[in-house]
């Protein structure tokens, strides 16, 4: 069970949280068009980057409706507050959406760094692996965060090791890559790393947020803090990732241009 179903709110509390997942939802919306809409700005081998960020646009929008909706019937207003209704409001169903956006956001970062051959296929590997392994583990902690007894640290901590592969890895893409990427994108493929650690600590924050500020107010942090998280980690990494695609390709058509203007005669007389 969520700390959610434990208070009561007052109605900006509640009203604040149900507007954050509107935001939420709205703004994967808005990712879908824009993915769709650029995917062609980019030579045919990086586009696949634009598809992947559909799938997490249209599957973050879902999830954050469902999400949204079990909010709305979790609680009901009682002529001075927001109280329990019947139904257990879940943040359960953020896992299981991490689950298919975890090992894609990550794919897509081999993709537009133009990693290949065996470091993708062992890439891909642990991506998906050491992803699937942090979510599922903290999938089982929070069940325990409630009372915050000896689960919810074991799993919450099992999890924090899959992370560092995780983040061992990306750091590694970024770095062993950036150096073969034309100057003009190296700063962006810099912030690719920023962006990623910034907004991906935030999850295990949230996670950590019963045991820091366990009341009402903490609630409508928590529901903040993964909506800032969902949307940076989602939808401005896949714009980032669509624009290093975009200058990429524009560096690659000119470079083939060139080659072709070297090899091919002249024809003036
Ligand atoms: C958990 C459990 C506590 C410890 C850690 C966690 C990390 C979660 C992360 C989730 C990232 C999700 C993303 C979703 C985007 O679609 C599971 C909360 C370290 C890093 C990027």
């Amino acid at each position: 069970m969520n700390v959610e179903n434990t208070f009561t709110y007052d109605f900006s509390q509640y009203t604040i949280v149900s507007h954050v997942f509107t935001l939420g939802y709205a703004a994967m919306a808005a990712g879908l068009v824009y993915f769709v809409l650029t995917s062609r700005n980019s030579l045919p081998r990086y586009r696949l980057s634009s598809t992947l960020s559909g799938v997490v646009m249209l599957s973050a929008f879902l999830e954050l409706l469902v999400i949204s909706q079990r909010w709305d019937s979790a609680f009901r207003w009682d002529g001075e507050a927001f109280v329990q209704a019947g139904t257990l409001f879940s943040n359960g169903y953020r896992y299981m959406n991490w689950s298919i956006d975890v090992p894609v956001l990550l794919l897509q970062m081999l993709i537009v760094f133009g990693v290949t051959g065996a470091a993708f296929r062992r890439g891909w590997i642990v991506f998906t692996v050491a992803g699937l392994g942090m979510i599922y583990t903290g999938y089982v902690g929070q069940f325990h965060e409630v009372e915050r007894s000896a689960p919810f640290w074991v799993w919450g901590s099992i999890s924090t090791v899959f992370f560092l592969v995780i983040l061992a890895l990306v750091y590694r893409t970024v770095y062993g890559n950036v150096g073969r990427m034309p100057a003009e994108v190296r700063p962006l493929v810099k912030a690719v790393w920023w962006l990623l650690l910034g907004s991906w600590m935030l999850y295990p924050g949230a996670y950590l947020m019963p045991a820091i500020w366990d009341s009402a107010d903490g609630v409508v942090a928590r529901q903040i803090t993964y909506t800032v998280a969902d949307i940076v980690s989602k939808v401005v990494y896949g714009i980032l990732l669509a624009v290093i695609a975009q200058k990429v390709s524009k560096h690659e058509h000119h470079e083939e241009a060139l080659a072709a203007d070297v090899t091919q005669p002249r024809g003036g007389i």
